[in-house]
């Protein structure tokens, strides 16, 4: 018996060598396209795979024109750009987070410092980034033009019952349609912003995008890492977390099972620890689809599978399995806004970088 299995064994192995591959969400600009071809630069020179995977986030961190990451990030209600992040390194097994970090453009390459320099697991706010500082990081104001049009945008675009607001001119002022008069107030302050970017920046002020980056890398020696990170939700409270700084949450990778991660609203996802469960499915026999599948089923019950209440979420997972199997899963085929496009990943193998389509949960009518 002890000979047949033998063989066997080999036939496994050679089936499970690993595959070169990094996955992350698609984001603008071909933002996740970059960021894989980096990753995979990074590893096909030999280096380490979570100093791939912060390599690729780092274009994106550092893009003023991604405004879900990093410089550039929109802030939250009182005009302050909150940034979050978390690393898993596969081979050591560990793991780093940072919260509510101000002033610094690239909170990964914290969080990976927090990991390897500190004896803890995540800091937040002012600690976090005295810490940065104090690891020889620069503070700098990371609070864009652009970012601060589209903020001011949409306090002017809140109203009282009375559809009075304190961010806008007396009512004596010439009537106007409150969209194009919003975008005249803000030109008045932004001369140097376009037509066309301003009337971008108005549609993130009345439906803030969803961005923030998760990648997740494969060598050939089986090693992974992942990270994940984020200017979290545009005008949230200051002080919020969403799910991408919690390990477990936003974030998770078990070198011998796979990898998960995730972008979207992060307190739903928080509600099911939706990185961690895809991982443990995993580990119980699903393969990378069904296993984010069932995390979001999961999602979907918390709201009794009412898709009413569903359509205003959306939640997107990526997941790659430690033999190079992967997948992008999505709460719904398309995102709430923007539903032209369809809800995908980016990938990048031997082959080069790509799109690809996403599963998903839900169909929008
Ligand atoms: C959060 N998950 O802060 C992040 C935001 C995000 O697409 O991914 N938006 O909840």
């Amino acid at each position: 018996m002890g000979a047949a299995a033998l063989p066997a064994a080999g036939i496994v192995a050679a089936q499970a060598r690993p595959k070169r591959i990094v996955i992350s969400s698609a984001n603008m600009n071909d933002g996740g396209l970059h960021c894989c071809a980096k990753a995979m630069e990074v590893i096909a020179g030999g280096g380490d795979t979570l100093d791939a995977v912060i390599a690729g986030v780092n274009i994106v961190e550092l893009d003023p024109r991604d405004h879900s990451v990093g410089y550039g990030g929109l802030p939250n209600e009182d005009g302050v750009v909150e940034l979050d992040a978390s690393v898993v390194h596969g081979p050591s097994r560990r793991m780093g987070a940072v919260g509510a970090l101000q002033n610094i453009k690239t909170p990964s390459q914290v969080a990976q410092r927090v990991m390897q320099d500190t004896d803890h697991m995540m800091l937040v706010g002012a600690g976090a980034l005295k810490f940065a500082k104090a690891e020889g990081f620069k503070e700098e104001d990371i609070f864009t033009d652009e970012a601060r049009a589209a903020w001011l945008m949409w306090k002017r675009a809140l109203r009282d019952a009375n559809g009075h607001s304190n961010w806008g001119p007396g009512v004596d002022a010439p009537p106007e349609a409150r969209k194009t008069a919003v975008i005249r107030e803000v030109q008045r302050r932004f001369p140097q912003i376009g037509e066309e970017t301003l009337a971008e920046l108005w549609d993130y002020a009345i439906h803030p995008p969803h961005g923030t980056i998760n990648c997740i890398a494969l060598n050939e020696k089986g090693e992974m890492s992942a990270v994940t990170t984020t200017s979290g939700m545009a005008w949230k409270l200051a002080g919020r977390l969403g799910d991408s700084p919690i390990v477990g949450g936003g974030l998770w990778l078990d070198q011998d099972i796979g990898g998960a991660g995730s972008t979207g609203r992060g307190e739903e996802n928080l509600r099911v620890c939706g990185a961690h469960l895809i991982v443990e499915n995993m580990h119980h026999g699903l393969p990378p689809k069904e296993a984010a599948i069932e995390a979001l089923k999961r999602v979907a019950r918390n709201f009794d599978n009412d898709r009413k209440r569903l359509e205003a979420i959306d939640l997107h997972f990526y997941v790659l399995r430690k033999d190079g199997e992967y997948c992008g899963a999505s709460l719904w085929d398309r995102p709430s806004v923007e539903t032209r496009r369809k809800a995908q990943l980016a990938v990048c193998t031997a082959e080069g970088s790509r799109h690809e389509d996403a599963v998903y949960l839900l169909e929008r009518s």
